[in-house]
């Protein structure tokens, strides 16, 4: 077994690139929470708690942000787990016969002003 890294690593300009290339952090996605007049905020609490991974501190405020804003960030992810998460969001919510919605952009989309 060798004790070092593969000489290949340790080589020049080529391999540094094509490792630049394969190791480039993927483009990040923030997931969005839309307020609505019906939507219970126990179930956008509960929501944040268990799709979203948040303590109840943390997912009180994000709800409380979405509610007198209109808007807020439930989390960020890359593009697949971005759109599952939109749409774990969507059948929950359908499930239990609340309108919520969720959506998606990227984060490094130039117009950032309406997520917090
Ligand atoms: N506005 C809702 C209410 O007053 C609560 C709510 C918060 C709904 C966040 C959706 O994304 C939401 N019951």
């Amino acid at each position: 077994m060798p004790t070092r890294p593969h000489e290949e690593h340790e080589s020049g300009v080529a391999t540094r690139e094509k490792e630049r290339t394969r190791l480039k952090r993927p483009r990040m996605y923030r997931v969005l929470l839309h307020n609505d007049d019906y939507t219970p905020m126990d179930f956008v609490v509960d929501l944040l708690r268990t799709l979203f991974h948040h303590d109840e501190t943390e997912a009180t405020r994000i709800m409380l942000h979405v509610h007198h804003t209109g808007i807020g960030v439930a989390g960020v992810y890359t593009h697949e787990i971005a759109e599952t998460k939109v749409l774990q969001v969507h059948l929950l919510a359908r499930k239990n016969g609340h309108p919520l919605m969720a959506s998606m952009e990227p984060e490094d989309d130039e117009d950032e002003d309406d997520a917090q």
